[in-house]
């Protein structure tokens, strides 16, 4: 999740206004008022920054996952676990659906997290026919595409939350993860390791970080509204 407080964009463009006008050699009392204006659109845009969907104030949480395969080999997933008491609804599609796509015998990208209820694409953007496959083994949703042409694009639902590899039939080296999450608040770490999850009700929470190659673990994280709960996942055990 990239998503960050626009508000502070907007407050940085106002002052970069601001900062020209006041170049420009206004009078004093013009440049009380800017100040003020400037300050309460700043505070304007702190608060916007804090509440969530709905008006929701809401904190975030930001970290890094610290382990040499998570820098150079592919990302990991962290994410929220269920919250008591509170539901959330499957995401509008009314964009651009999460999609993997397949191109010269690769799965693109490897790992995609969505929150449950998630409708995934699946084009076939290569020369050549694959299959997409989830195995009764190990995941949480089995299924089978079947082998479908180039231009071609499939769809599934994941409705449960876990972990979805995906073959292909065809070409026994492609293979990519789904992690179906069950809050809408998870994230990809960045080639540093570093995450950063947005718009977070306040509360008692776990949070859970999976990657392919190394042991998964959850711990508690406490979120206050306005602040950012820092996390860092250090130590996890390589399992392949
Ligand atoms: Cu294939």
């Amino acid at each position: 999740m990239d998503s960050r407080p626009g508000g502070w964009n907007v407050a940085a463009r106002i002052a970069t206004l601001w900062g020209r006008r006041w170049g420009s050699g206004s009078d004093a009392c013009m440049l009380r008022i800017r100040t003020a204006s400037l300050a309460a659109m700043v505070l304007f845009s702190f608060l916007a920054a804090a509440r969530g969907q709905g008006g929701e104030e809401t904190g975030s949480i930001a970290g890094r996952v610290v382990h040499a395969r998570v820098r150079e080999n592919t990302p990991a997933i962290v994410y929220l676990e269920a919250i008591s008491d509170r539901t959330f609804d499957p995401p509008a599609e009314d964009g651009e659906l999460p999609a993997i796509d397949q191109m010269d015998q690769t799965f693109e990208p490897h790992v995609l997290a969505v929150q449950a209820g998630s409708r995934v694409a699946f084009p076939n953007s290569d020369v050549i026919r694959h299959n997409v496959y989830s195995p009764e083994q190990g995941s949480v949703q089995a299924f089978d595409l079947g082998s479908y042409r180039p231009g071609e694009t499939k769809f599934v639902v994941f409705e449960r939350a876990g972990i979805v590899p995906l073959k292909c039939s065809i070409h026994s080296d492609m293979s990519a993860w789904i992690v179906v999450c069950p809050t809408p608040f998870f994230a990809t770490t960045d080639e540093t390791g570093a995450f950063r999850i947005e718009g977070v009700p306040p509360g008692a929470h776990r949070l859970t970080v999976w990657h392919e190659k190394l042991a998964g673990r959850t711990i508690d994280v406490s979120v206050e509204v306005g602040k950012t709960a820092e996390i860092e996942f250090r130590d996890l055990e390589e399992v392949e």
